[in-house]
């Protein structure tokens, strides 16, 4: 799956390029390219997810899902359930000394939200790349951030940033036996 996003957003970079009438040294480059991502090593794993506050309060469960679904993940875990300021603390401590972390607390506790496991090829950077950059505003067109988020903290969704930070977020909200795997 990653490597059909890359080709979906990277190959038409490379067809532009090449139809360019470039000088020699940068077809050479395209080419460095392409094969390597061909051969990118791909693997089953899971993925932590939220539905933020602003999405539950938007009305847009169904629409984010569908992201997930055409990206090749699928949903081996949901419930909705609302963070109490501890578990938002607990949850997102590695920022509790950024400035906006009072902000964030704030608003995650803001009212209910969706936490959900996601699983697939390449799911954490998979799921990433679905949600686009934190900041709305800088997310590219087609993104679920670009999409649907309002600003920098009313973002429509939580992905995680690493299998092990997956590996974290899952256990803090779910059992093992809460989760059904596709695999
Ligand atoms: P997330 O953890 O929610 O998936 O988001 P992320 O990795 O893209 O971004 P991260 O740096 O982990 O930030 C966590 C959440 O904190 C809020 N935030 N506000 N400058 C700000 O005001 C700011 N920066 C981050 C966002 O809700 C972000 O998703
Ligand atoms: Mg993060």
């Amino acid at each position: 799956m990653l490597k059909s996003l890359f080709f979906s957003f990277v190959v038409p970079v490379i067809s532009l390029t090449a139809a360019t009438p470039a000088p020699q040294e940068e077809t050479k480059v395209i080419e460095v390219t392409a094969p390597a991502a061909a051969e990118e090593v791909t693997e089953i794993q899971q993925t932590f997810s939220i539905l933020k506050p602003d999405a539950i309060e938007n009305n847009i469960i169904g629409e984010i899902s569908e992201y997930y679904e055409s990206a090749g993940l699928h949903v081996v875990a949901s419930k909705m359930t609302k963070l109490t300021p501890e578990q938002a603390k607990a949850f997102y401590a590695e920022h509790k000394d950024k400035p906006f972390f009072p902000k964030l607390i704030e608003y995650i506790t803001s009212g209910p939200v969706i936490v959900q496991v996601l699983e697939g090829e390449d799911a954490v950077a998979v799921n990433r790349l679905v949600m686009g950059a934190t900041d709305p505003a800088k997310a590219s067109p087609g993104t679920i951030r670009f999409d649907f988020g309002t600003d920098i903290t009313h973002n429509a969704v939580h992905g995680s940033d690493s299998v092990k930070s997956a590996e974290r977020e899952i256990a803090f909200f779910f059992k093992p036996s809460e989760i059904f795997s596709r695999q």
